[in-house]
């Protein structure tokens, strides 16, 4: 037989699957379903490692489940939309389209090459007309559902490029771009209502077991439940302002020291109007970016208005500050600070010599804060009003715990009618308004007396326009395109102006995966989306958990309740799995300046970068960057070793979830077990047994093998069933080597190898496909049920147990398992040494626990 030619199998047994067809999914089959998803790339022109192994792991699964007799769906597609095709265009003077276009047919080919068990029938782009039809349908049938309004909101708007930014794209104040100091500016913005659904996405995570415990974590502290007290504090005199404050933390509010507005709250305007140094400090203030984070980690700034409130329980005055880290968009924008528990506004006192006094102590009431405010548990203290409250003598928490003393405080603020306990969520409505070209229109048109009017569904879709594209001047060439926002309006017929905002990327990748249920080109299908949801398995990066997954669980809930979808349990997702990423050694020859791996050999003990002779220092393992160049290239790879030794490698080194390291050793690994299989196959001459066959009477060495090819056969199953993918290749190892030392030409040999070929199948298709029909298989393995588990050959069919004569160990006895204590004890009295032993003795009693040791007692 030849050599394994990878390069010539691969290709061939791509195309005998797409000749039998065999990965096309049935809408109509009677089998159980089982849909297999990896997120879907964007079209960036090259696969990198990290899909590589996110998509190999999916088709592990994939493969497994359908020679588990499952109807797999596993699809296919491409997340189109985005910044960096309009970034390519700028470079290269191209047009966004014709760039994404071309890169995924660039990408679509390596994807091919790989093997993947993929419904390639079902591919679609985001950025093709009727994937965003459909998605304007949603937006529309979303916003009769109430779920879509639109409200000035603030963004980060760039003077010089003319557009909004994204939170991330202002760096220090200025925009990535441009470097121009960034503007808030109030801008009309389209939302979804994903707050509607905060309390119903909370509890829904408790039904995701299937899905790892810190993205869980992740979207319950993003979606941040809260449970605390409005209330009011009163004007100290009629000068003076009330002012609402919202608290998680009504147990500190004896360790109130002043009150804080957000710079863009109401009274603060107000205040503004007529006071410059308050205007300015708003001014100041708005050159922080919106993010949370940005304010998180401006300065602590803030100014006194002069104003004084009451305190409920004390009678005393507290200052009214405006403060830059008090948020508008958050419970009241308004707040009452205790510096001694909460560290932005112990940081704040400190810089304004405002008092901290503690009101929580975790050991005995002598407690002071210095610089870290205590957040911990403990017992109150501090806390006893020394003035009639609510008509009582005394009001005090102390000696309450904390939960204690939030319910005391909440109930008194309530009987003063000055607050209620409420519940508070982090989440915001979704801001979906983009001022870039390309993204799916936002169906929309504004006209002067009818206000905005959604595009009616006969008129859809709204076509992004190719012409006139021009992205090297400022801003969104659909406001300057010559016809694009030219329309009559829908509703009296007048002149009226077409949105030109398109819709956030995030919103194309939130119901994709329904998209995919249906036959490609064919618009969304309720019945047959519901039928193939949930995702029973999705694979993808952990830095997806809060985003995409957050809205994806969303828009199911939008979806369905605008019966567009049968989905009961509302989620999309029922088995999330995050994958570790691909990490590369990276070298440098000092300052910073790396240089290709390959490239570095050791000499002498010392590190050496080849094409300059220059010494190098080996830098940290990170994930695989250009800019740190240590990128492998899938199709080096592929061209080198094959589809299936790539494979191989990023599936077998490591736990999933954690990080691969690339080495050239572990790549030669692979490549020659792919040859140790191989070998085997090429000895084997059995042939008049397929891998299928068997032999039940099999003794000696041939029962051994049957042995080890079964309890291999439970584990690897294991494994894959456990995500846990490097345990199955372990096993698969451990089969092999067993395989190799055997030299029957019989039946049993030919049952190992059809056991250790077809559980290769899930990593190695190709090699799988080529050992089966060399050794004469029928059919395909792509489409052969799962080996079948012999149960008999798992259990131990021999067991040694030690006998211990007055605790002393004298002797063993080889013994059948499943053997009775009555036969083990008559075996253990009747072994030589023992009887030896007992000479004389008269034995007592006899302790037997099978499978472990027996005991004799004599005297
Ligand atoms: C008094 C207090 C005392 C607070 C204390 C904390 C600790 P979470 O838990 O994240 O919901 N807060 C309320 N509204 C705010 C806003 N618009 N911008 C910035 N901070 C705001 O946070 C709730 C806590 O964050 C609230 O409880 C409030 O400060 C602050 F020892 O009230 B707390
Ligand atoms: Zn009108």
């Amino acid at each position: 037989m030849p050599a394994y030619n990878p390069s010539e199998t691969e290709p061939k047994w791509q195309s005998h699957w797409d000749d039998a067809d065999v990965f096309t999914a049935d809408d109509h089959s009677p089998k159980p379903k089982f849909y297999a998803l990896e997120m879907f790339p964007y079209p960036s022109g090259r696969i990198h490692m990290g899909h590589v192994r996110n998509y190999a792991m999916g088709d592990v699964v994939a493969r497994y489940k359908r020679a588990q007799g499952f109807e797999v769906l596993h699809p296919m597609g491409w997340d189109a939309f985005g910044m960096p095709a309009e970034n390519a265009a700028i470079e290269t003077g191209g047009h966004p389209k014709d760039w994404t276009y071309a890169n995924i047919e660039q990408m679509r080919a390596p994807m091919k090459r790989l093997g993947f068990a993929l419904d390639w029938t079902r591919e679609f782009a985001t950025c093709d007309v009727s994937y965003y039809t459909e998605q304007q349908r949603i937006f529309l049938k979303f916003w009769e559902k109430g779920l879509v309004y639109s409200k000035t909101a603030k963004v980060n708007w760039d003077p010089v490029d003319n557009t909004v930014l994204a939170n991330e794209q202002v760096i220090d104040g200025k925009g990535w771009r441009s470097g121009a100091t960034v503007e808030q500016r109030d801008m009309q913005q389209w939302f979804f209502k994903i707050t509607d659904y905060a309390e119903e996405l909370l509890e829904g995570l408790e039904t995701l077991d299937r899905w790892p415990e810190k993205v869980r974590t992740m979207q319950s502290n993003w979606i941040g439940k809260s449970e605390g007290l409005q209330m009011r504090f009163e004007a100290a005199t009629d000068s003076d302002a009330d002012i609402e404050v919202f608290t998680t933390r009504p147990d500190t509010l004896f360790g109130a020291s002043f009150v804080a507005l957000s710079p863009d709250h109401p009274l603060t305007k107000q205040l503004a109007e007529t006071r410059p140094e308050l205007d300015a400090f708003r001014a100041d203030c708005a050159k922080i970016g919106t993010s949370e984070e940005a304010i998180a980690q401006a300065p602590k700034l803030g100014i006194d208005t002069g104003l004084r409130v009451t305190h409920p329980f004390t009678g005393e005055t507290l200052p009214v500050w405006v403060a830059n880290f008090v948020l508008m968009g958050y419970g009241t924008g308004a707040i009452f600070a205790c510096p001694a528990h909460d560290q932005r506004d112990l940081d704040f006192a400190r810089k304004y010599g405002l008092p901290v006094l503690p009101v929580v102590t975790p050991e005995g009431d002598d407690f002071t804060v210095e610089d870290e405010a205590y957040t911990g548990p403990g017992t109150i203290f501090n806390s006893t009003a020394p003035i009639p409250v609510a008509g009582r003598d005394t009001f005090s928490l102390d000696g309450l715990e904390i939960d204690q003393a939030k319910a005391a405080a909440i109930a008194m603020i309530e009987e003063l009618g000055l607050g209620e306990g409420t519940i508070q969520y982090r989440l915001r409505d979704w801001g979906v308004s983009r001022q870039r070209y390309w993204g799916c229109p936002i169906p929309v048109i504004h006209c002067d007396s009818c206000g905005a009017v959604p595009v009616p569904e006969d008129q859809l879709p709204v076509e992004l326009p190719y012409d006139h594209i021009d992205l090297t001047i400022p801003g969104n060439p659909l406001d300057r395109h010559p016809t694009f926002k030219q329309v009559a309006c829908p509703k009296c017929g007048g002149e009226a102006e077409r949105e030109t905002d398109t819709l956030d990327t995030f919103g194309d990748s939130s119901w994709y995966y329904a998209r995919f249920a249906g036959p490609n080109g064919s618009p969304f299908d309720k019945a047959a989306a519901s039928a193939w949801l949930p995702v029973d398995q999705y694979v993808g990066g952990v830095e997806h958990a809060v985003l995409h997954l957050l809205y994806s669980r969303f828009f199911t809930r939008g979806l369905r309740d605008c019966g567009l979808l049968d989905l009961p349990a509302g989620e999309p997702f029922a088995g999330l799995f995050t994958q570790g990423m691909v990490t590369h050694a990276t070298y440098d020859i000092g300052d910073q300046e790396w240089v290709v791996p390959a490239e570095v050999t050791e000499k002498d003990g010392a590190l050496i970068h080849m094409p300059t002779g220059k010494i190098v220092t080996k830098g940290d393992v990170i994930k695989m960057s250009k800019s740190k160049k240590n990128v492998v290239d899938p199709n080096d790879i592929i061209e080198t070793y094959g589809a299936d030794v790539a494979r191989w490698f990023v599936l077998s080194d490591s736990p999933p979830e954690r990080d691969v390291e690339w080495s050239e050793d572990g790549v030669r690994g692979a490549w020659n077990f792919q040859k140790k299989v191989w070998r085997i196959v090429e000895q084997t001459d059995v042939p008049d047994h397929s891998p299928t066959a068997s032999d039940p009477k099999a003794t000696g060495d041939a029962l051994a093998l049957r042995r080890s090819a079964h309890k291999a056969l439970e584990k690897i199953t294991a494994g894959i069933e456990a995500f846990r993918f490097n345990t199955s290749v372990a096993q698969i190892y451990e089969l092999t080597n067993a395989l190799s030392k055997y030299d029957g030409q019989d039946a049993v040999r030919m049952e190992a190898l059809g056991i250790l070929i077809r559980s290769i199948a899930p990593f190695m298709p190709h090699l799988s496909e080529e050992c089966w029909s060399a050794l004469g298989g029928e059919g395909l393995v792509a489409t052969a049920p799962w080996p079948q588990l012999d149960n008999a050959m798992l259990v131990e069919d021999e067991v040694t147990l030690p006998i211990q004569v007055n605790g002393k160990r004298r002797g063993e006895i080889t013994v059948p398992a499943g053997l009775s204590k009555d036969d083990i004890e008559a075996a253990a009295l009747s072994e030589p040494n023992i009887v030896r032993t007992l000479d004389g003795q008269t034995v007592r009693k006899v302790i037997v626990v099978p499978g472990r040791i027996v005991n004799i007692v004599a005297q």
